[in-house]
């Protein structure tokens, strides 16, 4: 069954402290991926770079529901899942500069962080990599028997791909505890969504693998919060797997450096409008649950930890070169 949620959802359940913590990580996201574009464009950053300005709610409105015990995985676009899953900026900033203090010890970049004591297995440069990861880790769950939950955030056009396919049906069958979280942002690359895929809502795929679809709002962070919540309790309870669709937008091209012809900017400013940070510092301070000093501090703290994040990170060292020998499947004799 698809139900599609609005915006409408306001999250009242969530107490203060629930609130400001959203807001801290979302914004987190947000200052970091502005740090990133920044540095990418001065020539610091090595590699691809695909920030996640704009997609924000997604992660957050989802990773708040998980433990360091439970799973997720992740894609190209990952530094949003990272921090949202709890691994360190020191380390992040770190593996972006390709420093030996990097969180896959400077080898993986930007698009392959990986932290598995955090459960975060990994972004993902292959398009449609996370969901064989998260059909197996959702099987390890089960197997464990200890309620872990596994999450694949995948994108519009990775819905495309057969391991899309090959991991809901398989989820399916076995009843496995995994989300797969849809970031439906419009595009893949430089082609619509309208033009690459078969349906509408990527939701109305769930019936085909036995499990429950939604398509929400993915710019209001209480509507994601809220769908997260019952598919993951429902993954807990072995109930088996969930499709909730976020339908979001990010603000960047495709990858820093793109220059951003297939869209208008009529379409990028209706997106800004609904901006999903400000809509809930807007909620935030029209309930009355804090006041704009307290949110400004928040900003103040966020900006003061990815300073001191790039600080860190650009003081150490890049690996020898014997490091890249070490990790390796095959052992060169
Ligand atoms: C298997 C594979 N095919 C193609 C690519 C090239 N590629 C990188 S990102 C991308 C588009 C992905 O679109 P989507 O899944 O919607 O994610 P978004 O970039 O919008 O977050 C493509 C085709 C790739 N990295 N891997
Ligand atoms: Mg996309």
């Amino acid at each position: 069954m698809v139900t599609k949620q609005g915006s409408g959802v306001s999250g009242q359940t969530l107490d203060k402290s629930q609130l400001l913590r959203l807001y801290e990580q979302m914004t987190t996201i947000r200052e970091f991926e502005e740090r990133a574009g920044k540095e990418f464009a001065a020539g610091k950053i090595p590699g691809f770079v695909h920030l996640y300005a704009g997609e924000e709610a997604v992660a957050v409105g989802v990773c708040t529901h998980l433990t360091d015990d439970d799973y997720i995985t992740s894609h190209h676009r990952g530094h949003g899942h990272c921090i949202a899953k709890g691994v360190s900026l020191r380390e992040m900033v770190a593996e972006l500069l390709g420093r030996e203090a990097g969180a896959c010890r400077g080898k993986g970049g930007s698009m392959h962080i990986a932290d598995v004591n955090k459960g975060m297995l990994g972004a993902n440069g292959i398009v449609g990599g996370g969901f064989p990861l998260a059909t197996g880790a959702g099987l390890t769950a089960k197997h464990n028997g200890r309620g872990q939950v596994a999450v694949c955030f995948f994108g519009d056009g990775a819905a495309n791909q057969g391991t899309f396919h090959e991991g809901l049906n398989l989820s399916g069958i076995w009843k496995l505890p995994v989300v797969f979280v849809a970031e439906n942002n419009g595009y893949a690359e430089t082609t619509p969504v309208a033009y690459h895929m078969s349906c509408r809502d990527i939701a109305d795929r769930a019936a085909g693998y036995g499990m429950p679809g939604v398509t929400v709002d993915g710019l209001n962070v209480f509507a994601v919060y809220e769908a997260a919540g019952e598919a993951i309790a429902r993954a807990r309870r072995g109930e088996g797997p969930s499709l909730i669709e976020c339908k979001t937008y990010r603000y960047h091209g495709h990858f820093e450096g793109d220059t951003i012809l297939y869209r208008t900017k009529e379409e990028e400013e209706s997106y800004h409008a609904r901006d999903p940070i400000t809509a809930l510092h807007r909620s935030i301070i029209d309930r009355g649950i804090a006041q704009d000093a307290e949110l400004d501090e928040i900003d103040k703290r966020v900006q003061n930890s990815i300073d001191l994040s790039w600080e860190f990170a650009e003081a150490q060292p890049y690996p020898s070169p014997e490091e890249a020998l070490t990790d390796v499947y095959v052992k060169y004799p």
